[in-house]
């Protein structure tokens, strides 16, 4: 990225203090930044102790054979016994683990004791369908308790999980079947969503009909939705109630080593076949752990705490099962849509749980926002203290939305940088410490090293911008891409010599805070100038009628590319109104300079995002360039194209 990129140019002034009641309560204090400096492996090794070893570690780190790291190579434990087992010895078997709430309105509380007796007995399930340590095992279930405990019966035997989102088709399940190579497949006959049930149990049929599949044997079925219809395949198919609930409700579990196979959990990239993302045991959930701990401030006897995410996606296996359940949390689990059956209905449930920590993502922010403030307004919020954000930039606007209308203006907002492949939090304010800006990640946490570097892996100094870089190996990091070494080589580490490349663009403003920018692929080219999509997306969304926008370079003669933006307008504003887009294009060169002034704006109803709340940028840069649509298969909904496209005037 060039020095003359604008990524200086977006100016936020804002600043929040940590309240004066949770920094003298708060878990870390700056302390920790200290210690971590000072001995960052002797700082690792303690926050492995927060867990429970069979055999304690006395090694930290391996890096004899880098970028294939091992942490705490002679250390053995059971991640299940972690998050469940040794809660319920320290006599919090009656804590709720999980207030479970389905779309439909159905619940169940499940506390420690619980859920013990039904990880053991699912457990012992596995071990009857033939599940060996090391076996992998498909997980395709909707937002029920049964994920969680799946995962973690996985642990308990050793069997490495790999969970592929009830959303996807039968196509990508069959992929990631045949990549890991999956022995058995836990799903569910259905789920809800948006008020009806959806069939899952189908899609897996459909997959296992695909070459690559054959060593598939069983498939353990939940009955969510009792619909009528769903395929039955004697000998193979088996029922969860008639298989776990038979089972025993003791179950010994078994240390394994501490760089035994957790999980692998695919991410698709934007080119090629989605990669294997291999995490192992100990390093993974002392992290895990860890940030929980550290970034949520989690008070286990006091809080409530609810990350919305999909449990198919790295946020929800971090921070819905290994995170908080390792530290005995007592955490909301929501099977369904933010918006059914009403646009209240998050705000609902955390007026009916009491919720004290809320971790979500900008994407549903700006849904929020735009569905308008009084929604909000109508429930009692007022058990909230922290707020987090992840898996995009979040815009300032959005950030200072969150904070007044869901945390009363006075909880910390926590935006959290990381990835499937760190497996935890990386870069992040830590709530009763960092003085926090909206917009930005701030700080890498204590005991990771991030920067930000230039074309020659020089690191920038402080207002400019660059790539974003992690310099030393951290404990959760991925461990290889499952099945291609070279491939995990290629792409993370051959960019900059001895650097993690995390493939998004950041700079460093000038207290040397790191700001996000988007992917580098994303990055346009504009004249001879680098120009940020977060950017512009952000000056777009800090004008009033502005909801969400989503902003992409498209081939320019004149320019080599000319910024297009589509946008959401917020509840009350009028896309027919006149003389809008031109208000727009000249909001956005005053926040930003004329260069950043969007050649062409299209005001939009939807826009196209990935399961986990991504915008796909490369769907709408094949509408700039008139181009056939790539590949929507992982689109939430891909309707949303053509809603787009019959929404477009003529090309200009
Ligand atoms: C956890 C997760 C990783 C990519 C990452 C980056 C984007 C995530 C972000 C963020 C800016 C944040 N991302 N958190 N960008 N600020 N707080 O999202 O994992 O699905 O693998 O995506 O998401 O581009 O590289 P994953």
């Amino acid at each position: 990225m060039s020095n003359e990129s604008l990524a200086n140019l977006l100016k936020e002034e804002r600043r929040f203090a940590p309240p004066a009641d949770l920094a003298a309560s708060a878990n870390v204090t700056a302390e920790a930044y200290e210690q971590a400096k000072a001995d960052r492996l002797g700082f690792w090794a303690a926050q492995a102790r927060r867990l429970s070893w069979e055999t304690e570690p006395t090694e930290t780190l391996d890096w004899s054979n880098p970028p294939f790291a091992k942490w705490f190579a002679d250390g053995k434990l059971n991640v299940a016994y972690n998050c469940v087992d040794r809660h319920v010895e320290n006599g919090l078997g009656d804590r709720v683990a999980l207030h479970f709430e389905g779309e439909p309105g159905d619940t169940r509380t499940i506390t420690y004791a619980d859920l013990q007796r039904e990880v053991s007995k699912a457990a012992h399930a596995l071990t009857e369908l033939g599940v060996k340590a090391g076996d992998r095992v498909a997980i395709y279930l909707p937002m029920i308790p049964e994920a969680v405990v799946s995962m973690l019966a996985c642990a308990r035997i050793g069997a490495p999980h790999s969970l592929v989102f009830g959303g996807f088709s039968a196509d990508a399940l069959a992929t990631r079947i045949n990549d890991a190579d999956a022995r058995v497949v836990i799903t569910a006959d259905g789920g809800y969503r948006r008020g009806k049930p959806s069939a899952l149990k189908p899609a897996v049929d459909e997959a296992l009909t695909r070459p690559g599949t054959e060593n598939v044997r069983s498939v353990l079925v939940v009955r969510r939705t009792g619909q009528d219809g769903i395929g039955w395949t004697e000998g193979r198919d088996v029922w969860w109630h008639d298989l776990v609930d038979r089972q025993p409700e003791q179950h010994t579990p078994q240390a394994f080593d501490a760089e035994h196979p957790l999980f692998i959990l695919y991410t698709s990239g934007t080119t090629g076949k989605p990669k294997g993302i291999l995490h192992t045991t100990g390093g993974y959930l002392t992290q895990a752990s860890y940030t929980h701990h550290a970034v949520f401030d989690l008070k286990p006897e006091s809080d409530v705490f609810w990350c919305t995410a999909d449990v198919g996606w790295v946020t929800g296996h971090s921070y819905i099962v290994y995170g908080p359940l390792s530290n005995g949390a007592t955490e909301v689990l929501y099977e369904g849509t933010p918006d059914s059956p009403h646009q209240g209905r998050w705000w609902e449930i955390v007026q009916k749980y009491g919720v004290t920590i809320l971790y979500t993502a900008p994407t549903a922010i700006r849904a929020a926002m735009k569905w308008g403030d009084d929604i909000p307004a109508k429930f009692d919020l007022s058990s909230l203290r922290i707020l987090g954000s992840v898996g995009e930039p979040i815009n300032p606007e959005a950030w200072v939305w969150y904070r007044k209308h869901i945390g009363a203006d006075r909880t910390p907002v926590v935006d959290t940088w990381w990835q499937t492949e760190t497996g935890s939090i990386m870069i992040s304010p830590l709530p009763g410490v960092t003085e926090t800006k909206p917009g930005s990640a701030q700080v890498p946490l204590p005991g990771i090293a991030a920067t930000v570097v230039d074309d020659e892996a020089h690191e920038v100094p402080d207002g400019h911008g660059g790539y974003l870089v992690l310099t030393e190996p951290w404990p959760s990091m991925l461990r290889t891409i499952w099945g291609d070494d070279q491939r995990y080589l290629d792409t993370y580490w051959s960019r900059f010599e001895g650097k993690y490349f995390a493939g998004d663009g950041a700079k460093k403003d000038d207290d040397g805070d790191i700001w996000l920018l988007g992917r580098v692929d994303d990055v346009m080219l504009v004249s001879g100038h680098n120009i940020s999509t977060t950017e512009v997306e952000s000056a777009l969304v800090s004008h009033p009628k502005v909801a969400e926008a989503a902003v992409v370079g498209a081939t320019d003669p004149q320019t080599t590319q000319a910024i297009c933006a589509f946008v959401i307008l917020r509840g009350d504003a009028d896309a027919q109104e006149e003389g809008l887009v031109e208000e727009l294009r000249a909001h956005v060169a005053k926040q930003l300079g004329p260069i950043a002034k969007p050649k062409r704006i299209l005001p939009v109803a939807e826009l196209p995002k990935t399961r986990s709340g991504k915008i796909m940028r490369r769907l709408l840069r094949d509408i700039a360039e008139n181009r056939t649509l790539g590949d929507v298969t992982t689109l939430t909904d891909s309707s949303v194209m053509d809603l787009i496209q019959s929404q477009l005037p003529a090309a200009s």
